[in-house]
């Protein structure tokens, strides 16, 4: 995946302009003019289609416990299937180009990032469905195995995504919140989208009553090939799929180059564990390596010759 970093001059003019970036740093989520063609689209909704009918690229060599990994049995439901840019190679060479990198990195504000983590996503167009509705949370509730609050999530919808699709919604400016303390049941490692609902909306009001804060939902309104990128603290989650037609997605996390593990543990004293933890290569300590080239590949730096870590 790694190679060299190079924007063409019309790639160049996609990246965030001074303005941009500091829009993202106010309001903790940014959306780009389009950055794919429809062609590009087609080929990774095909891809996906092939993915679901059981065909990979590549296979993980395990598949840590914690995985999200939707498979036919397990129903009509919301699907998610992590590792996707690992199993998918359209996915890996598509979703993952450069540009999408050196936007990601500009918005941090990092010479350079590498991948975090990815999924495809495949919500019904079911109102009934209750997994259609993803509870508010923030990602790094989920990453608190990371060093860093440099973590930025691609949302990249793989055609028009407004709100009757159940878009993304974010709670504006919400990154700047301070975190309420720890909750006894609080689970990381719960999948985002399981958690309990009601418990979730108590918690956001909870969280802005704690900062002084309003809570301010902004549905994301894509046209095909347009992506957004949200920090890795703001408060998202998206409602059911009305369309008609299935809302088909794709996430792609990024890290910035000094993300490192750390150990912690959850409010009941368990260790928190994160899927790439019995997956990654070891650090020379005998941490999780949340550099190795295979899982984790530098997908944007400043320094265009290929990189090796
Ligand atoms: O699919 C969605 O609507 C939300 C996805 C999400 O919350 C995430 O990837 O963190």
């Amino acid at each position: 995946m790694e190679g060299r970093f190079t924007l063409s001059p019309g790639e160049e003019r996609l990246r965030p302009s001074p303005e941009d970036v500091a829009f993202y740093r106010n309001h903790g989520w940014f959306l780009t003019p389009p950055l794919f063609t429809e062609r590009e689209l087609a080929s990774v909704r095909e891809a996906g289609e092939r993915f679901y009918r059981g065909e990979r690229d590549r296979l993980l060599p395990i598949r840590p416990s914690r995985t999200a990994y939707w498979q036919p049995g397990d129903g009509d439901g919301q699907r998610h299937n992590d590792y996707i840019a690992y199993e998918s190679d359209a996915v890996r060479t598509i979703l993952c180009k450069p540009l999408v990198g050196a936007i990601a990195a500009r918005l941090i504000g990092t010479p350079s990032v590498r991948l975090w983590s990815s999924t495809l996503i495949h919500k019904p167009s079911d109102p009934d469905e209750p997994s259609n509705v993803v509870p508010w949370h923030t990602d790094r509730h989920h990453w608190q195995v990371c060093t860093s609050d440099d973590l930025i999530t691609a949302f990249i919808p793989l055609h028009d995504c407004d709100v009757e699709h159940g878009t993304l919604t974010v709670l504006d400016s919400s990154h700047t919140w301070d975190d309420l303390p720890p909750q006894p049941g609080d689970d990381p490692n719960r999948h985002f989208a399981g958690r309990p609902r009601q418990a979730m909306d108590s918690a956001v009001r909870a969280a802005a009553s704690y900062n002084g804060a309003t809570v301010q939902p902004v549905p994301l309104r894509f046209r095909a090939g347009q992506v957004s990128f949200h920090h890795c603290r703001t408060y998202h989650g998206s409602g059911p799929n009305l369309s008609g037609s299935p809302r088909q997605v794709v996430t792609i996390r990024f890290q910035e180059a000094s993300n490192r593990w750390r150990p912690v543990t959850d409010p009941s004293g368990s260790p928190v564990v994160y899927s790439h933890d019995s997956l990654v290569r070891r650090t020379d300590d005998g941490h999780p390596d949340y550099s190795d080239p295979e899982f984790c590949p530098v997908l944007w730096s400043d320094d265009p010759r290929p990189q090796h870590p």
